[in-house]
């Protein structure tokens, strides 16, 4: 596998640090302060072709590849996890889902609009009894005539009041388990949706989370995604992206954490010296270092097989547990080696420390990522070719 960045990705990288440091970093501290989601951020996005960043041309997206999804997750969570949140929610987990599973129609009405950004999409898997356990989800739609009716509640979902059309899951056959769950594009503007904000999150305070509520929501039932009982499998294919963009992310804020730790050690001095002088304080430097190098070889060979429509749900979910992890692991460093201050928003660390925990929680946990890899490893569990990975035809070009 060659990892080395066409020229057209080393320009994409530029693009978005660019962006970053000159879009968010001045204001990001207050917006996490505030607890304020910048809607103006989806704009902007959308205006660097950064929302169908691995969509095909044809349906209106940039048609790179995936480790160039990759890079623009690294370089945005470098700014803040709230905004490499929006886009594995849009991108990863919603347009890739529509691009694996829908229709030409479903395409043509919602894929294309969400990959130029002229709409923003989101997923509704999570319940407020429904997390790691999808099967226990309590959502229903029931068949009439034309159209499902949907009721439910989820919870957990990034741009709950900001996006257009959601993906949304509900069993439509309880007594089939897991085989009786089916998925659904629903729109914000339908009677009988609504949705909710939290606050009080320990981090990604500049996100926007929260819950979904479905009273008697009429889904027409030409918004059914894939086909009635397909909804499990098409949550975890939506997944295998969403998972291997958060992992991306995790890259950006250890990129982060180390930034800003190299900058206090050159300019912090303790017994007649700069700190980073010191061997403890290199140790930390040292392991971030390994964790960085880790994460991004995990992920873009994660990317590499998602390039050749192989299926890479044990890589991602890899990837995704080790890097988070190691980003975690990053920002408590970070956090250290400033000290006090660390301890305070006079320094970012602190939002580092808050924000890299819920991408340990979410999509999948870092216990549920244990038990998945040694399942592979006793061999309980196999990953079979997946008959709906993309053709080649749809395939995202190698480069720009
Ligand atoms: N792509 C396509 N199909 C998949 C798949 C994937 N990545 N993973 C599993 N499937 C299919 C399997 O092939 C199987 O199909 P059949 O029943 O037809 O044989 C079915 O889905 C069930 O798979 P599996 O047996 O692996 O399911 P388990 O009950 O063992 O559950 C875990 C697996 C626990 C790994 C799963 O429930 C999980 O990932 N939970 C965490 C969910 C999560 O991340 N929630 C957070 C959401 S934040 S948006």
């Amino acid at each position: 596998m060659d990892f080395t960045f066409t020229e057209e990705q080393n320009i994409l990288r530029q693009t978005v640090r660019k962006f970053v440091d000159q879009e968010i970093m001045p204001y990001i501290a207050q917006w996490d302060r505030d607890g304020k989601f910048d809607p103006n951020i989806m704009n902007r996005l959308a205006e660097l072709g950064l929302m169908g960043v691995c969509i095909p041309e044809e349906y209106g997206g940039a048609g790179m590849d995936y480790n160039s999804l990759a890079i623009v997750c690294e370089e945005l969570e470098r700014g803040d996890t709230a905004f490499r949140t929006a886009v594995s929610v849009h991108t990863g987990l919603n347009s890739m889902t529509l691009l694996q599973w829908g229709n030409e129609e479903q395409k043509q009405k919602y894929l294309v609009p969400q990959a130029k950004g002229e709409k923003v999409g989101a997923f509704g898997l999570t319940e407020p009894a429904a997390g790691s356990d999808v099967a226990s989800l309590q959502t229903t739609a029931t068949k009439e005539g034309d159209h499902y009716i949907l009721s439910g509640q989820k919870s957990w979902i990034s741009l709950c009041d900001v996006a257009d059309h959601f993906i949304v899951f509900a069993y439509t056959d309880k007594s089939k388990k897991h085989h009786g769950i089916s998925a659904f594009i629903v729109e914000r503007t339908w009677e009988g949706f609504s949705s909710k904000g939290v606050k009080g999150k320990l981090g990604i305070r500049a996100g926007n989370t929260g819950e979904l509520f479905f009273d008697q929501v009429k889904v027409p039932a030409v918004n059914l995604l894939g086909k009635e009982g397909e909804g499990f499998k098409i949550a975890m294919s939506a997944l295998d992206n969403g998972r291997f963009t958060v992992a991306a992310g995790a890259v950006g804020q250890i990129m982060a954490c180390m930034e800003a730790s190299v900058k206090y050690c050159h300019e912090r001095e303790t017994f007649g010296k700069p700190i980073g002088k010191h061997q403890l304080v290199q140790q930390m430097l040292a392991n971030m270092e390994a964790g960085l190098q880790m994460s991004r070889l995990l992920v873009y060979r994660a990317g590499e097989l998602k390039n050749q429509g192989k299926r890479n749900t044990r890589e991602t979910s890899l990837a995704k547990w080790q890097a988070c992890d190691f980003a975690n692991k990053a920002a408590d460093d970070a956090v250290q080696i400033h000290g006090a201050y660390g301890f305070s928003d006079e320094y970012p660390v602190e939002r580092y420390l808050r924000n890299s925990k819920a991408p340990v929680i979410y999509e999948g946990t870092r216990e549920i990522h244990t038990i998945v890899q040694a399942e592979y490893v006793l061999g309980y569990r196999e990953d079979k070719p997946l008959n709906r990975m993309l053709p080649a035809w749809e395939q995202p070009k190698q480069s720009i």
